[in-house]
């Protein structure tokens, strides 16, 4: 089965941050996840690169945007690969590919397109048209400065989709998660669609149009070609796996760009006859120390100095355990040391330490007994079904109800050890030991696998520790056998 997912392709005017970080660690763990059940996966991720914001952020350091655009798209690609994110296809808009993607759908959506004059208002900063009643003080509802712009436009008409979005929304109830945000999208849409200018004539930096001398795309709709261009359109042999993988995608995104995605791009695809994502996801803000990220506060939490400070795994679960996913959140180093204290260092690493270190007191030799009693069965069911209680929620992108799954078999795991006091049982019921240890082992295993999708790294230690391979859940499903496990060491160790 194919599955795709992807993360918003980031504007390259500054350099990436928590944010950005959050967005493709969040793509990453559902990636994971499903490559983890067995599914053929495409992950796609990259930047955004044309647009009068990254012109004008060119020419503010005086370089050629080009150049520009090559230097700060590594910076992404760089962050990619700090946060080990198992990207299929790092895509550029400024791509040949990508450009030609483009230029097929515009005319592929061509019947829907007229030619007018675009009078109004426009916010490069989010790069979107703007109504007068969204402004105040001369400022979006984003606080965003506006600017008049008047111009020779080709519109699409989005007016003629209100009917088949609204129809789609309520066929497809998934389509957008979480669902209060998915009443902000309806409510929107049923207030009535105004048509969208999307080509600039005044300005070059972008995908020019065929046979349209003159005109670039409006830089959301070349934005939002890239999660086809991909998966390989236009080619004709790719169709099927295109469609395919287009629907079973989920797009994940930032609250403030859900619109472009619920309803501009759904649109797109329907004129262009071309099947529409399976889900678009709207994630939630990070503020920093209480307040909104900002370069002159001087608060922008830069993903290479906290995973050099606290490391990755650290970050990574931090992220997607303090805050439900979907929900807005605060980035302080007092939350992220209280959570390695608590549930790193003392939860899991207690957990995996004392029984491992246990198991090398007694030989380094794991002897299995699966004659459980009551005691252990609890616990060996527990770890066996771990992956079928998380799969629900991970089909909606619940990260955060899907992490606290593996903590909950991480507390009772601790409580076992707690109750049956294995250093006891050594000295005076050795076959009952071995029945503790083989459930343990069990748990130990599982919990590795819940954690994969979130802490690889952490992950692959502790397999290594109990020599599990760890490509597939399935693997959940078989009996240890005897054997020799390594010493391990400690997960996280406490800062002196
Ligand atoms: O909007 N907290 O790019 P962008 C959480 N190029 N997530 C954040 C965040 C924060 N403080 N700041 C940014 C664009 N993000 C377009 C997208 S897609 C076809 C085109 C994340 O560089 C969040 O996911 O402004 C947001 O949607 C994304 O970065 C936007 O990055």
């Amino acid at each position: 089965m194919k599955f795709c997912v992807t993360t918003p392709i980031y504007y390259i005017n500054g350099d990436p941050h928590i944010g950005h970080a959050y967005a493709s660690i969040a793509a990453d763990i559902i990636a994971r996840f499903a490559r983890l059940d067995g599914l053929e996966v495409h992950f796609s991720t990259g930047t955004d690169e044309h647009g009068i914001k990254v012109a004008r952020s060119a020419e503010s350091v005086d370089m050629d945007v080009h150049e520009f655009s090559d230097i700060m798209s590594k910076k992404f690609r760089d962050m990619s690969d700090k946060i080990n994110m198992s990207y299929d296809d790092f895509i550029r808009t400024t791509e040949k590919r990508h450009e030609k993607a483009a230029q097929t759908l515009w005319k592929m959506i061509e019947k829907d397109i007229y030619c007018d004059t675009y009078a109004g208002w426009y916010s490069a900063r989010d790069e979107e048209y703007v109504t007068e009643s969204d402004i105040v003080d001369g400022k979006t509802t984003n606080g965003a400065p506006v600017e008049w712009m008047e111009e020779a436009s080709y519109f699409f008409r989005l007016s003629d989709y209100q009917d088949k979005l609204l129809d789609w929304y309520e066929k497809n109830p998934n389509f957008i998660l979480p669902t209060s945000r998915r009443n902000e999208v309806i409510s929107f849409v049923r207030s009535g669609l105004k048509d969208l200018s999307i080509s600039r004539s005044k300005f070059t930096w972008g995908i020019p149009i065929p046979h349209l001398d003159g005109h670039v795309m409006y830089v959301w709709i070349d934005a939002l070609t890239n999660y086809i261009t991909s998966l390989g359109y236009p080619d004709p042999e790719k169709a099927d796996y295109i469609a395919e993988m287009m629907k079973s995608c989920v797009h994940v995104v930032g609250k403030e760009i859900l619109r472009f995605h619920a309803v501009y791009w759904p649109a797109f695809l329907m004129s262009a006859g071309l099947p529409l994502p399976k889900r678009v996801y709207a994630h939630g803000w990070w503020t920093s120390e209480g307040q909104k990220m900002s370069k002159s506060v001087g608060n922008v939490v830069d993903p290479h100095e906290v995973i050099g400070e606290y490391g990755l795994d650290p970050v990574r679960y931090f992220l997607f355990r303090e805050i439900k996913f979907g929900e807005d959140g605060d980035f302080s180093r007092s939350a992220i040391e209280k959570r390695i204290s608590f549930d790193l260092a003392n939860d899991l690493g207690n957990l995996v330490q004392r029984v491992l270190a246990f198991i090398q007191k007694t030989d380094g030799r794991l002897v299995v007994d699966y004659d459980f009693s009551a005691d252990e069965r609890t616990l060996f069911e527990n770890s066996r079904s771990l992956v079928s209680r998380m799969r629900p929620l991970m089909d909606k992108q619940d990260l955060h109800a899907s992490l606290s799954t593996v903590w909950e078999l991480i507390a009772e795991s601790n409580k076992f050890v707690n109750d049956m006091r294995p250093w006891e049982l050594v000295k005076n019921n050795p076959k009952k030991l071995n029945k503790v240890i083989t459930a343990l082992c069990e748990s130990i295993r599982s919990i590795g696998f819940g954690l994969a999708p979130f802490m690889p790294d952490t992950a692959r230690k502790i397999f290594d520790f109990i020599n599990v391979d760890g490509k597939l859940f399935q693997e959940i499903q078989s009996d240890f056998v005897n054997q020799n496990f390594r010493a391990p060491f400690m997960l996280f160790p406490k800062k002196s």
